[in-house]
């Protein structure tokens, strides 16, 4: 279902002179209101009046997470406090969280987009959202919730955590539509199995699933056991939150970025030159609409692959390929670049495995080491030692001819890593402990 037909179907021509009138506004007022792309622009000698068309984006400069930190927190917001109805933060690994700030008009326009990815997924005003993304800084609770609202659904503000009692509401309360992240969806799966429940007798249909990278073989887990259609969210807090892009339900094939409001385009982390549709490399956004922390060519370190192609959904937006990881994620194993997302698809082939592993690199010596632990079902679990061990050599092999590095694979038994509720934790670096 489409929310907005007007802006989702804008045949592209439409569509470019739209994007293109937006940039030539956002970026006049970002000149006359944040001082940081004043200089920015004054540096490179770049008058807001000077674009003339969308080729020339790539004389903008790029906004990058260090730019935020350095003007922690409101140092790049364009309008005056009074003015910001709502912040939210995203909690960084290291150091202080990235500020954002909403005027009540970037509220309804977050909204918006919500309901539109919401409809992608099939919800409808008639649906019961369980909505079990965390509520407060992160983005993703009141996200979801403001769409819910705006789409006319009910909202049921679970957040994320208490898993029994989040199954006996989606039980008793009938919830159709449920939004969480990936690996918090898999927690709950098994949570129901411990009770008894069955998800076939629930009558959830469809679910929005984002906030960290998932693979094929993750959806397809989820889509089993949770007996409904995973659909993927992406988003950050920096551009607006969850609502960039969204896949649609009728190709689930890549997400359609909203376009109408986000300039996405995609570069080579090293050379920062912009690539040609179908390469893959870094994500970098321009909002066009938002008021109080509208950012200009930000890098989001999300890499991906944008196509073109239309598609049979009827949406005009380009899409982009599911994250496949950050470059900050890359682990770089005796100088071989790995990403969690390349080993996770290669365990998610392999049956008996079940969806949860956790990657521990150290250093022994001058030598880089990464372990792999992943849990086994309980069939395999109970199998002879000699089994087991034949099915970590087998994985270390796998991982050996694709990714071109060595590994050492430790079997677990069923629900011994630590789950989520929310981002799931998979990678733990003590080289850089
Ligand atoms: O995670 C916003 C969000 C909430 C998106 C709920 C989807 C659903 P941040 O906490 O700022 O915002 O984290 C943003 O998470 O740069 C990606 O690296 C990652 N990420 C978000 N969505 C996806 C996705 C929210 N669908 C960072 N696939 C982003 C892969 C994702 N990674």
């Amino acid at each position: 279902m489409i929310w907005d037909k007007e802006f989702e179907t804008l045949p592209r021509e439409a569509l470019e002179a739209l994007k293109l009138k937006r940039l030539q506004n956002v970026l006049k007022r970002v000149y006359s209101n944040v001082s940081f792309y004043k200089n920015a622009f004054d540096e490179k000698g770049f008058k807001p009046e000077g674009v003339k068309s969308m080729d020339d984006l790539k004389r903008l400069p790029f906004t990058t997470k260090q730019n935020l930190r350095d003007n922690y927190p409101y140092g790049l917001f364009a309008v005056p406090l009074e003015s910001v109805v709502r912040i939210h933060a995203s909690s960084g690994t290291t150091g202080k969280p990235t500020v954002v700030g909403y005027t009540k008009k970037d509220i309804e326009t977050w909204a918006e987009l919500m309901a539109r990815a919401l409809s992608a997924a099939g919800a409808t005003k008639g649906d019961i959202v369980h909505n079990s993304y965390g509520y407060g800084l992160f983005t993703g609770g009141l996200g979801l919730h403001y769409g819910a609202e705006r789409l006319g659904a009910s909202v049921i503000p679970m957040s994320g955590g208490n898993s029994k009692k989040q199954i006996m509401i989606m039980e008793d309360f009938g919830s159709t539509i449920l939004t969480c992240t990936p690996s918090y969806a898999l927690s709950l799966a098994e949570t129901a199995e411990e009770m008894g429940i069955d998800f076939k007798n629930l009558k959830l249909k469809a679910g929005l699933f984002g906030a960290e990278p998932w693979s094929e073989g993750i959806r397809e887990e989820i889509e089993r056991k949770l007996n409904l259609h995973a659909i993927d969210l992406y988003g950050l807090s920096e551009i607006i939150g969850p609502g960039v892009a969204v896949e649609c339900m009728e190709a689930k094939r890549g997400l359609h970025v909203f376009e109408d409001h986000f300039i996405v385009e995609v570069i080579n982390p090293k050379t920062c030159e912009p690539l040609p549709y179908g390469e893959r490399g870094e994500l970098v956004f321009t909002t066009l609409t938002k008021e109080a922390f509208p950012l200009i060519r930000y890098r989001t370190r999300d890499i991906s692959v944008l196509n073109p192609e239309p598609c049979i959904c009827g949406r005009t937006f380009v899409r982009m390929e599911r994250v496949s990881g950050r470059s900050d994620d890359m682990l770089i194993i005796r100088g071989v670049n790995v990403f969690p997302s390349q080993i996770e698809s290669i365990l998610m082939n392999i049956e008996g495995i079940e969806p949860h592993y956790l990657l521990i690199v150290d250093r022994k010596g001058n030598m880089d080491t990464l372990e792999i632990q992943v849990e086994v079902n309980e069939r395999v679990f109970s199998d002879e030692i000699k089994n087991l061990q034949i099915l970590g050599k087998r994985i270390e092999k796998d991982i050996k001819d694709f990714l071109g590095v060595s590994t050492i694979v430790r079997l677990v038994e069923p629900k011994t890593i630590q789950r989520s509720e929310g981002k799931a934790q998979r990678v733990i670096d003590k080289r850089k402990i």
